[in-house]
């Protein structure tokens, strides 16, 4: 089964994105915007995993998960993978906020995975984001960075991850679908006044 770690941000934080997102959705003919109910920020991406891994698997990201703390998140800016957006195949916004627990959440999922045998040593860095758009041809997108850098939402906290199963488009239906197959909640903060809530990165910064 092909697997990932998901944050998914709450209602009102994606109806505020959509919002913004809307007016510039045709700037770039060709590009495919990921649906609404598929949104999240991948932390771990694990692939093909197969029963025995999954078994392995499971017990070591409950217990990293459970070493973290909740987390006070936003979503700003807009980018592209690779580069400066004149040949993307990835549109996002960028994460920002508690930027550096979101990143020491990802390196625990991912020493998980690689622990339990679930990951090639070849696994890219955490590059915080969330994918708002993808091409299959390189697309020059960077009439769409340009109105999209001036936004910047709201701040929510984030207590939860997910496991997630993701089912490519077969026979049965024609669009990838997400199945959330474990969460697991984040610490609650034990610093009180907000310890660790660093303002670190602002819509400036690169994932
Ligand atoms: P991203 O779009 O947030 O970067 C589920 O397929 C998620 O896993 C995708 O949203 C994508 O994250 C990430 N993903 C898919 N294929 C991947 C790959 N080959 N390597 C790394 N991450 C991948």
């Amino acid at each position: 089964m092909r697997l990932f770690v998901a944050l998914v941000p709450p209602p009102d934080i994606l109806d505020e994105l959509e919002e913004a997102v809307l007016p510039h959705r045709d700037a770039v003919p060709g590009l495919r915007w990921v649906r609404r109910d598929l949104l999240h920020v991948t932390l771990t991406f694990f692939g093909e995993v197969d029963d025995r891994a999954f078994d392995r698997l499971l017990p070591r990201l409950e217990r990293a998960v459970g070493r973290h703390e909740r987390m006070t998140l936003s979503l700003a800016g807009a980018g592209a993978f690779p580069g400066n957006g004149a040949h993307a195949r990835v549109l996002w916004t960028g994460l920002y906020g508690d930027r550096r627990r979101l990143a020491r959440l990802a390196a625990s999922t991912t020493a998980a995975g690689r622990r339990a045998g679930t990951l090639q040593d070849k696994h890219r860095g955490f590059r915080p984001h969330l994918t708002l758009a993808r091409s299959r041809q390189p697309l020059d997108v960077r009439a769409l960075i340009e109105p999209l850098a001036a936004f910047a939402g709201a701040s929510w906290e984030a207590g939860s991850i997910q496991l997630m199963r993701s089912h490519l488009p077969g026979k049965d239906h024609d669009q990838v679908v997400y199945e959330p197959l474990k969460t697991w909640s984040l610490r609650h903060s034990s610093g009180g006044g907000g310890a660790g809530r660093s303002a670190s990165g602002g819509p400036q910064g690169t994932p």
